[in-house]
């Protein structure tokens, strides 16, 4: 997952991986109670209404598998959908969603900040980021809070469809200029629209590349 990919807009061919089943697993409202799996396990992060739960739907071809919303901050809990009964996907609650804080900070929940620095099994993690927007601070700061403690993570810019493919790229070079103040270490690049499924094969075939590389 550290490696750099380079940055290519997502082709509408189908993916090599094949999905043969994927189910909810449980919920959890802290890393405690996250049911413990030595699968290896990919986690959706991103802002609140970003696409996380959409993602996933789109991955597994599985609709309503995960609960999507208008609303942001629909997720609540962090929920484990366990793929081809050998790995997980997990959608995270958003940040930026919170009734009680300051406006547009990266406020996001400590159990999701204790998920991501310590559970034992997580092999990737997505950081999403909507691609209609220019660089926004509380992605960048949430960004920063990744860099600062050492955790590594692919972008996935979401939401293409709604968007010219050029407005697109503007925005997402835009973006990366920002992050190279925060990382010396340029990220993985993806794009993807759950509405499309474009950006399905990219994304699974990461995944399966990590997979690959922790049985080899
Ligand atoms: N056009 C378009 N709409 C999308 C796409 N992905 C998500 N949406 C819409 O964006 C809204 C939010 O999607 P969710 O998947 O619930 O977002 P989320 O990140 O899980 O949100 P929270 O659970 O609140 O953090 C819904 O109305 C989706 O239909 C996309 O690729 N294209
Ligand atoms: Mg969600």
């Amino acid at each position: 997952m550290k490696k750099t990919v380079p940055l290519h807009l997502p082709d509408q061919t189908g993916s090599r991986v094949t999905i043969h089943s994927a189910a909810l697993l449980g919920s959890a409202p802290d890393l405690a109670s996250c049911p413990p799996s030595e699968l290896p396990e990919f986690a959706f992060i991103g802002r609140s209404n970003v696409g996380k739960s959409s993602l996933v739907n789109m991955l597994t071809r599985v609709k309503d598998l995960a609960r999507v919303s208008d609303t942001p901050g629909k997720t609540r809990l962090i929920n484990f959908f366990l793929v081809n009964k050998s790995w997980t996907l997990v959608d995270l609650p958003g940040y930026g969603y919170a009734k009680v804080g300051k406006k547009d900070r990266a406020t996001f929940s400590s159990f999701v900040a204790d998920y991501l620095q310590n559970r034992p099994n997580l092999q990737g993690t997505f950081v999403l980021i909507d691609s209609r927007l220019t660089p926004q601070k509380i992605d960048l700061e949430f960004l920063a809070w990744m860099v600062g403690c050492g955790l590594p993570f692919v972008l996935t810019f979401t939401k293409t469809d709604k968007l010219s493919r050029a407005a697109a790229q503007a925005n997402i070079n835009a973006f990366l200029l920002r992050l190279q103040e925060i990382s010396e270490d340029a990220p993985p690049v993806l794009t993807s629209s759950s509405k499309l499924s474009h950006g399905r094969s990219e994304i699974l075939e990461l995944i399966e590349t990590t997979l690959a590389e922790i049985i080899a």
